[in-house]
């Protein structure tokens, strides 16, 4: 049966690159975006688009039954940052969407979901360092808190219902193409803007913060790769620990500095320093490579190449 994609939330930073990336993979046809509002000109151009609230059941699944869509990938949600602000929103967009998905997909109208969690279901009690699948989990964020639930729903529709929704806890997500919204590993992009469009940052996490991290090529490639895996290979039906790089502002406004050597960095530390302080330095994800034969490709420094060379053109400034 060939396999037609729903991708709900494809104008945030994961979706932009995710939806262009299944559109090659799949057929462009075969691949509806949609969002609560209207995408870029490149994503409403390629293929199909459709306006959809991710809380709202009816509407997922009349696009559904329209598309004869057997996948969906949910990747609306309110980040860590932003949630702080708005704690009931951010439960009931992140809970409500991932309910609405998962009862779609245990009332059979599709066959495979795909749900992000993130490094954020860790807290203060986790072992920092090279953080285990199975460990402590005690997450002090909203955020955290919804993923973590959402995890243990994830499981429980598969153990109890047989749905085939499999995730990964993603950490920082590094690219050019969309900005992150509202989330504390989002210096990390911002840090390449600024050091391209005015050679200065004002960082709000301190220099020595160390955060897991990830390539934004990486982050795609492994969740195409969890969804074509073998179900007999996918074990973890709560979500899969995902690691690549992990460093500090310190670190990665020198690996800058390779390129842009005036590049000047400044440390003013606000709210979100508390929350990526309950969060892993780095993290364990054997279990990934083992089951899915997970690898990543992009190191720092090659990464900021690509994002300097990238993001200068975009921003046509060198
Ligand atoms: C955030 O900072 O909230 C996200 C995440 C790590 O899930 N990027």
């Amino acid at each position: 049966m060939s396999t037609t994609i729903l991708v709900l939330g494809a104008s945030g930073q994961i979706g932009t690159e995710l939806t262009q990336k299944l559109r090659e993979v799949y057929g462009n046809a075969n691949v509806i975006a949609s969002d609560i509002r209207e995408g870029n000109e490149a994503m409403m151009n390629a293929g199909p688009f459709e306006i959809i609230d991710a809380t709202d059941k009816k509407t997922i699944l009349e696009v559904i039954k329209k598309y004869e869509v057997n996948q969906v990938y949910l990747l609306a949600a309110m980040l860590s940052a932003t949630a702080e602000k708005f704690p009931q929103k951010a439960w009931d967009l992140n809970m409500s969407s991932l309910l609405a998905v998962l009862d779609l997909a245990k009332e059979k109208h599709i066959e495979q979901v795909y749900w992000p969690s993130s490094i954020a279901v860790f807290g203060e009690t986790t072992p920092k360092n090279n953080t285990p699948q199975e460990t402590i989990m005690e997450p002090s964020t909203v955020y955290g808190i919804s993923k973590l639930s959402g995890e243990f729903w994830c499981k429980y529709y598969h153990d109890k219902f047989g749905v085939d929704v499999r995730s990964i806890r993603y950490p920082g997500i590094v690219s050019w193409k969309t900005k992150p919204g509202g989330g504390t590993t989002d210096y990390a992009v911002d840090i390449y803007f600024k050091a391209i469009e005015n050679g200065t940052y004002e960082c709000f996490l301190s220099k020595d913060t160390r955060l897991p991290m990830m390539y934004m090529a990486d982050a795609v490639e492994a969740t195409i790769k969890l969804m074509q895996a073998d179900p007999n290979n996918v074990k973890i039906r709560t979500s899969y620990n995902l690691a690549a790089i992990d460093f500090t502002p310190n670190e990665i406004a020198n690996s800058i500095q390779k390129y842009l050597p005036n590049f000047n960095i400044t440390f003013k530390p606000d709210f979100r320093q508390k929350i990526a302080d309950s969060w892993p330095s780095s993290i364990d994800d054997s279990a990934a490579r083992k089951d899915w034969d997970w690898n990543h490709k992009y190191n720092l420094d090659r990464m900021t190449k690509e994002m300097i060379t990238s993001l200068s053109a975009e921003l046509k400034v060198m």
